[in-house]
């Protein structure tokens, strides 16, 4: 059966943006902070490792009930038992994705514009949540695309009944213009990976988000 998942606070992980830090170290204090979902992003890991590294990250999670999902690698999913897979839009397609997975693993697409959605349309059926962004503008992923605000958000949202993640710059103030726009919650990698305590950065996250809805 596929896994319960709550897209409030979704932390993605992984590669350069971790710095010197170390992976479990964070992941566990975000998810002690209350980050509900994770993502493993590591475009420029050898295949190997990452296996190796998702497989680690789904036993440290996995008693904890917080749903793991592997960007883009389809293959690595399958073969660490992660709960599921996010694609981009030059990733495998999500019904080829939903194909090889099968029915149980977790499936999100990310969406860039109300124009993207639209393109994507064919494929949703397969999908079981959207990232949405970038929001604002972000370092943090070099072809993020052009921000497109809340606004951005609204406009995926009155297209769609399928559970919207917003992504793309975000920090403290943001979970409540996110929910308001009609997001389920908010995905962030350096307002927990780049924060001097990423426990506190996640419970101050996840305080706002309970405080908007
Ligand atoms: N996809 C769209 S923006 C982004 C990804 C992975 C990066 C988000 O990182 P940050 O540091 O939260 O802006
Ligand atoms: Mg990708």
């Amino acid at each position: 059966m596929r896994p319960v998942f709550d897209l409030s606070l979704y932390l993605v992980i992984g590669g350069p943006a971790l710095g010197s830090r170390n992976l479990f170290d964070v992941v566990g204090a975000a998810v002690a902070g209350g980050a509900t979902i994770v993502q493993i992003r590591d475009p420029h890991a050898d295949t190997r490792d990452l296996v190796e590294e998702t497989r680690a990250l789904k036993a440290l999670l996995g008693p904890l009930e917080v749903p793991l999902i592997v960007n883009d690698r389809v293959d690595v999913a399958l073969a660490a038992g992660a709960d599921g897979v996010h694609l981009g839009q030059d990733d495998m397609l999500p019904e080829d994705a939903r194909r090889l997975l099968g029915p149980d693993f977790i499936l999100g697409l990310s969406v860039g514009s109300p124009a993207e959605f639209e393109i994507s349309r064919g494929g949703l059926t397969a999908v079981d949540y959207l990232g949405v962004g970038p929001v604002h503008a972000t370092s943090t992923k070099a072809d993020a695309g052009a921000s497109i605000g809340f606004e951005g958000i609204s406009a995926v949202r009155a297209l769609t009944d399928l559970p919207i993640v917003a992504i793309g710059g975000l920090s403290s103030g943001d979970a409540g213009p996110a929910l308001r726009a009609g997001a389920q919650g908010i995905a962030v990698v350096s307002a927990i990976c780049g924060a001097e305590d990423p426990a506190a950065a996640a419970r101050a996250l996840s305080a706002e988000l309970r405080a908007a809805r």
